[in-house]
């Protein structure tokens, strides 16, 4: 009746903002995001009938405002009927910052609550109730480069290439380590409802994901490079154009952009992406990570780097 599953963090390069059904939380459109490695959410999860209700532990400590969350998909894994849950989380990164600690805690989830409770679904069918908790959790089911396809009533995910068949490298510039104050469900929501650019975002994804899909198929830096930004500042476009207006960002996001086009005018091959945070995701060959690394560390504003290779998708960790 317990059940340990670790999964990593996953970042979009080809963005999900905006949901066609806030119920089901099926996304508007399709998304391409890479598999981190090193940074990682370890979940435990304890079916006991003696509990009088579930209890989550986040960190070591009790989190009220995550419980119904959890609550809701223990109920989407193991039914309505079961018994109650104690569930622990552990992260090794800042959550709540923009760094997609929800991707890998409800893929750890996921992953925890299907064994915890005796059963053995798929990885296909527990990345679609993942995603039901947070559309960006079903990607982290999945390692290396993911895209999650919207697949008529229900979204379809898969690995368009192994983290061992292009290890690209990932420096994260943490500048700001509190949580965030707008959810990004309450802020695709404000942005479906308000941008005038919304529509257009929606329109033009599926190109987008073509040119980003033929650019890992090739493994075409500079390619992926490109459309990546791009994809990145159109949603940020969308946000900034909603009303009331979306910003995620601070100064020291900005002075990172501009530390990476200085790179990228030395000859150095990265690009930047950026969610809903303000922490700033530097992607990266390996012979250029410590490159990438000083220049962000001296860049003003900037509290931590974190570096990380790409991983492997959610995983049980042990059970008995
Ligand atoms: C992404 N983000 O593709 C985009 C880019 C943030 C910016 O997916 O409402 O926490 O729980 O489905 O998964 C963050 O959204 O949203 C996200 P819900 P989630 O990574």
């Amino acid at each position: 009746m317990q059940a340990t599953a670790s999964a990593q963090p996953n970042i979009a390069l080809i963005k999900y903002w905006g949901k066609r059904d806030a119920r089901r939380n099926l996304p508007a459109v399709g998304s391409i995001s890479i598999t981190l490695a090193e940074l990682s959410t370890t979940m435990c999860v304890e079916f006991d009938s003696a509990l009088a209700g579930d209890l989550l532990i986040v960190n070591g400590r009790d989190d009220a405002d995550m419980l119904s969350r959890v609550s809701r998909c223990l109920d989407t894994v193991a039914g309505e009927q079961r018994s109650a849950a104690r569930v622990t989380s552990q992260s090794n990164f800042p959550i709540a910052a923009g760094l997609a600690s929800s991707a890998s805690a409800f893929a750890a989830l996921v992953v925890a609550a299907d064994r915890a409770a005796g059963q053995t679904s798929s990885t296909q069918q527990l990345a679609k109730l993942a995603g039901r908790a947070s559309g960006s959790a079903a990607r982290s089911l999945y390692g290396g480069f993911v895209e999650l396809e919207n697949a008529g009533a229900d979204i379809a995910l898969r690995c368009l290439c192994r983290a061992d068949d292009w290890p690209l490298r990932v420096v994260v510039a943490i500048t700001a380590s509190t949580p965030k104050r707008v959810s990004s469900t309450d802020a695709m929501e404000i942005s479906r409802k308000t941008s005038p650019f919304y529509e257009r975002w929606v329109e033009q994804q599926p190109q987008d994901l073509g040119v980003a899909r033929k650019a890992v198929a090739a493994r075409d830096f500079a390619a992926l490079a490109s459309i990546s930004e791009h994809n990145c500042l159109k949603m940020h476009s969308v946000m900034w154009g909603s009303r009331p207006p979306v910003i995620f960002w601070n100064a020291a996001t900005l002075a990172c952009m501009q530390t990476v086009r200085e790179l990228q005018s030395s000859g150095v091959a990265v690009f930047f992406t950026i969610d809903a945070g303000p922490q700033l995701k530097a992607v990266c060959e390996p012979a250029d990570e410590a490159a990438v690394r000083d220049a962000l560390s001296a860049t003003d504003g900037v509290e931590e780097i974190l570096v990380s290779g790409l991983g492997d998708g959610a995983a049980l960790v042990g059970d008995d």
